[in-house]
Formats: structure tokens, sequence, C-alpha cells
């Protein structure tokens, strides 16, 4: 998907200089947390306050018969503590969290004095509530204050949160309460996005008619946009139980292999997988990264686009910024509301210096031409990020000399839900950039190239992406399903684990990331498996067999193809078209929206009855040429039928 670059932005002397970790620390810490692992994070889970130190570090097995990863073992500590209290006696008065509203006459920040007594009050609330250690909560919030508050005051009180992110609909948010068996929900009356609400407290309502989800005693709801709603027997306003709560409670003594979060995310197979973090090491591992990638100073103003209800808003809005004491921005909108300057205007509002978005958001501000930044000067920028998904070396370039004014570098950083925080990423102060390109491991991150057979390839080469040893931040489990956890990230290639990535390795040895080589779907940044779209559209009564691809898009990166065969009774039409993207809408959610579906008598498959989606992922790239043999097939004549019928778009 990349194309390898001959550009090449070396490190600026300037930055290097004031940056934590230059070329050679990077060369020597990394050999450290490689050679010696143990030696090196028992030296960094010193950026934590453990109430008590651990003395065992390392203790990990990555095996198909064998996965157990622990970090810090016995040692024990509070993951609210480290992200607020800590930081009272030097910066109580300083800010943590700067929120900025869907319109932008709506703004505020908080201290860090401020986030504490709001977060005990809930902590306090939420034990009102029942809720108690080792108990799970649902989080279904807009991108306020408040969804921070609601995560830390989980963790302060040993309870496990699970954000299920707002865009998500009610089916899907069942699913999800019913994996976690939530006592309780926390959501707002609406939230405000891009100019329109969205009936968050609504689709709570209609998510707790489905089966599975009785186990809801009680939803929190904050006030935010005072739109209509319901209101039930279970149903309590934010305001009326928090306001009223003590400021202090006493944080809850964690061991370091203790749940933090469940996060749900899409794999190739079947329903989506509640990956389970654990504190000691996910906390250590979003600091480090939080610091070193990011080159993270104190009075740095830090902004990441991204939602908390991903793992990238987990890490890199609440927990790895908090942990280090920094400034975070909180945006509740779309970058590109009011008007498509509006990324651009919030950086010279708020004097951001680290910008950290997605290429689908960059793609969609470069279609509007060089001068949509003209309403903002940015130059308190000095560090920009990317994550989600490839950047193409386009989309990076003008990154770097529209947004960044030629003078910031770019971390490309690759990782994913399973891993906690940045595996692969230039260290801005220690790595010279390759537009498009990851470039090199993080500390303690050994990644390796592998082929289809489980080789491990050599030198420039590519081939599938996995990482060879475990390192603080990965993902303990699938929430009460370590079989699956074991079948889905470690039995493709036994004692590695799989990203379902490709990659390219260059004659540098900087890694490339091409894409998911698997059936997971990446549309704008956000991740989804080609079966839950399948398995949904099988429930539609007109149809009789799906098959779902992806396809590339200018501003997305991947878009939705989606080939159907009806069942007899049903003519095709576009009618049924336009039915049939409601449906997967209404099932899934909006990111989920189909882009084009193709009718047709039959789907290509092999004998023993599997789709052959490779022949279906070319024909939708427009790339018929190519398609390799084809003899396989057990109706090899519907090739030419689908090649014939593809729908352009
Ligand atoms: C953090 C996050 C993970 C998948 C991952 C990969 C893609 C993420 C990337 C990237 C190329 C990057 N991905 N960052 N691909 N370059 N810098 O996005 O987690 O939602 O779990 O998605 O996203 O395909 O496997 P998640």
């Amino acid at each position: 998907m990349t194309e390898q670059h001959k550009d090449i932005y070396p490190v600026r002397d300037e930055f290097a200089q004031q940056a934590w970790i230059d070329r050679d620390a990077y060369q020597k810490l990394y050999r450290q947390s490689i050679d010696d692992p143990d030696s090196f994070w028992a030296e960094q889970a010193k950026r934590i306050d453990w109430i008590k130190t651990p003395t065992k570090i390392k203790n990990t097995k990555f095996s198909a018969s064998d996965v157990d990863i622990r970090w810090f073992e016995d040692g024990t500590l509070n993951a609210c503590y480290n992200c607020l209290d800590r930081h009272l006696e030097k910066r109580g008065n300083q800010t943590a969290i700067i929120w900025e509203g869907d319109d932008p006459k709506d703004d505020k920040t908080l201290t860090y004095r401020e986030l504490y007594e709001r977060t005990c009050q809930m902590a306090n609330a939420l034990k009102e509530l029942g809720i108690k250690k080792g108990d799970t909560v649902t989080l279904y919030m807009p991108m306020i204050p408040e969804a921070a508050m609601a995560m830390l005051a989980c963790a302060r009180i040993g309870a496990v949160h699970s954000v299920v992110f707002g865009g998500f609909s009610p089916d899907a948010l069942a699913q999800r309460i019913n994996g976690a068996q939530s006592k309780v929900v926390i959501t707002a009356d609406e939230s405000a996005r891009g100019g329109k609400f969205v009936p968050l407290k609504d689709n709570v309502d209609a998510a707790l008619t489905r089966d599975g989800t009785d186990v809801v005693e009680s939803v929190l709801v904050v006030k935010r946009t005072g739109g209509e709603i319901d209101w039930n027997e279970r149903d309590i306003w934010f305001h009326e139980l928090v306001d009223k709560q003590d400021k202090d409670c006493p944080v809850e003594e964690m061991a370091a292999e203790d749940p933090l979060f469940i996060l749900y995310t899409s794999g190739s197979t079947g329903a989506p997988k509640g990956m389970m973090h654990t504190t000691g090491g996910y906390l250590t591992f979003a600091a480090i990264t939080h610091q070193y990638v990011f080159d993270y100073h104190e009075g740095d103003v830090y902004w990441c686009t991204a939602d908390v209800g991903w793992v990238t808003g987990h890490s890199y809005i609440v927990y790895g910024p908090l942990a280090n004491g920094a400034i975070t921005l909180m945006f509740e909108g779309v970058p590109s509301y009011p008007t498509p300057g509006r990324m651009g205007e919030i950086v010279d509002k708020h004097q951001v210096n680290i910008l950290y978005t997605a290429p689908t958001a960059i793609r969609a501000l470069r279609a509007h031409g060089d001068d949509v930044m003209a309403s903002s000067k940015r130059e308190s920028l000095k560090l920009l990020g990317s994550v989600g998904e490839p950047i193409n070396p386009e989309a990076w370039e003008w990154y770097y000399r529209i947004i960044g004014n030629s003078k910031c570098p770019i971390v490309d950083t690759w990782w994913q839900t399973e891993n906690g925080g940045i595996l692969i990423s230039p260290l801005p102060g220690a790595t010279d950039l390759k537009p498009g390109c990851a470039t090199n491991p993080f500390f303690g991150v050994k990644p390796g190239v592998v082929d289809n057979d489980g080789n491990l390839l050599e030198g420039a080469t590519e081939g599938n992406l996995v990482i060879l040893d475990a390192w603080p931040g990965i993902a303990r489990s699938i929430w009460n399903d370590h079989e699956r956890f074991i079948q889905t990230y470690f039995s493709t290639y036994d004692g590695m684990y799989f990203t379902g990535d490709g990659c390219r390795r260059d004659e540098d040895g900087d890694y490339w990331i091409t894409g998911r080589v698997d059936d997971v779907l990446n549309i704008s940044g956000h991740r989804m498996g080609t079966a839950e779209i399948e398995s949904s559209l099988v429930a539609h009564e007109a149809v009789a067999e799906a098959a779902v691809v992806g396809f590339p898009h200018d501003i997305k990166g991947q878009g939705i193809y989606i080939y159907v065969t009806l069942n007899d009774d049903f003519d095709p039409s576009d009618e049924l078209k336009k039915e049939l993207v409601q449906w997967v809408r209404k099932d899934i959610g909006p990111i989920a929206s189909p882009d084009v579906i193709q009718w047709t008598p039959d789907l290509p498959k092999t004998r023993s009855g599997k789709i052959m989606r490779r022949i279906l992922r070319k024909i939708a790239a427009n790339e018929t040429e190519g398609l390799g043999d084809t003899s396989t097939l057990s109706n090899p004549a519907v090739v030419e039928e689908l090649i014939a019928n593809r729908v352009n778009r």
C-alpha cells in the first residue's frame, strides 16, 4: 500500500538537543531493553508510584499451548492515584484537561485538583450504587471530561471500565454490556458532534431492551445538551448523585495484574473481543511511550484527536498523559466543523504544541486544498503524530508541510488495541523520518517478519508482522475467554504474537506497515471485522449470502464493498440497496456504512465451500488483471460475471 519513499527527513539538531532520547540513547536503551528486560523495566517502573514496589519484573510465556503474561506481579498500585493524587502537591493548580466543545464558543479547563475532586466524587457515587472492586462499569459517553473522570473513578475503586464508542448502535452496545456484565452504565442525554446531536440515552434505553442486559441496575446520565429523554426507574441524573458526594475517596490497592479495563475490538471472526488490560504494566507502558514518542516536556499542551471509545483515547488522552502530569486537550466535535479549518483554529486557540491525529482526518483536510489551514498559523506546534492506519506519503508530506509549517517531526505510530501502547514509531530526537514509514520498535519491543509458514525472515524483506516477546502493555487475555486469546494471537505462529498486519522491512531495518492481512477492515482508522458485517447482512430476510471486503478509498483509507446473493423471493433494486445500507448502519453503527453493494447470483468458492476473498478484494479494487489461479474454484464462471458487473464508485 505505502510505496517506499526516497525522501528522508533527518533528525534536526535543535530537536535532538532538547529531546529525552537522542540517537545514542535510543541504541543503548533499546539494546538493554531487549538483552536485559528485567533491569530496563525495573528502572522504568520507577516512573510509577507503587504502594508496594515490585521485585519480580518479567514473567511471561508466549506459546500456543500456554500464554501467561505477568509484569511487576508482586507490586501493588492504583492507576487513578498515579494520574491524579501524586500530582496535587506539585501541580494541583496546573491544567490537567482542556476541553473544547463541539461549538467553538464552548470550552473549559480543569486543574489537577479539580479533576481529582470530581473524580473522587464520582468514585463515591459509584460506591453508593454498589460498585465494588472487580465489578465492571460500561461507559457510553460523549467526549466530555466526565468520560475521563468516569474511567479514573472506576480505577480508583478497583472497578473495571468498559468504554463503548458513542457511535455504536444499541445492538452493539447491548452485546458489550452483556459481555462485560455491567451493573452500571454511565452515559449522557446526548452527545454533540458536528452540530448534530446523537441520542446516547435513547440508545442505552434501546440496548437495555435486548436479551442479556437485565444485569444493569442503574444508568447514570450526564446532562450534556438538555435534549428530551425518556426516564426510567433505573435512571439517575449524574449531577444529582455526584454533586453531593465527598471530595475525597480512598484508593483501592490493586495488584499489578488486576484488570484495569476491557475494550472491545473487532477481529477477523466472530463477535468483538473484550481485550483485557491490567494495571501495572499497562500504565508503565502508556506513560513511557507518551513521554518518549511525543517527547513530552512539562507544560506542553498536547492534543490527541481520538475518541475515548478507542484505545488511542484510553492510552493517549487519559492514562499516558495524566500519569505524566501533562496538559491533555479533549475535543468533543469533529475536525471539520463548523469549518474545515477548525483543527488549526483549535491549535492556535489553545497553543497546542503536540498534535496526534489520524491519516483519514489529514486526507479529508487535504481534499479541501492547501488554503484549508489559512484561518490558523499553528506556530505553537513542535511535533505531529499519526495513528490508526498506514499514512500514504502524499498525506504525510501534506501534514508536514501545511499543518506543521515544515518544521515539526512526524511520529507515525503503529500499534493496536491489543498492545496497550505504541510499539513501532520514530522517536523524534533519534530517528530519521521517511514519509509513510513507522520506522523502529519502541523499547522492549521485538518485531519479526515471517512468511506464511511462520519462518522468520532476515534482512530487507516483506511478510507478516509478529512480535517475538512480551512487553508490559500487551493485553493479558480476552475477557472470560483465554482460549480465544491464545487461538487468535498465538496459534498462527507458535511462540509469536501475530499482529494481523503485513509489513516490509527495508535495507535500513525500518518497518513499513502495509495494512491488515486478515479479514479485518480499517475504515477511517476504525477496525471492523468483515464477519460482523456479513452476519448483520444475512440476518436480513432478503439476503441469502453476503461477502464483505475492503477497497481503496481516497479519504477513508478503505471503503466497504459488499457482494450480496439474494433469496429467491427477492429482486435486486436500488431501494433494496438503500435498505441494506440502513440495516447495517442500524445494526452496527454509522461507522459500518457500506459504500458499494454488488448483486451476484453466486460467490466464488473453493471446493470445500470457502469464499475466496482474495478474488473479491481484487475485483473490488478493480485489479482484475492478476486474479491468480481460479481453477480450484467450484464455480469458476462466476468470476467473469462478477468482473462484468463490478460497481464503480
Ligand atoms: C491504535 C489503533 C489497529 C490496526 C493495526 C493496523 C492499523 C494502526 C497504524 C496502523 C499502519 C500505523 N494501524 N496504526 N497501520 N500504520 N501507524 O489504531 O488500534 O483500533 O486496534 O487498530 O490499525 O492495521 O492492526 P486499533
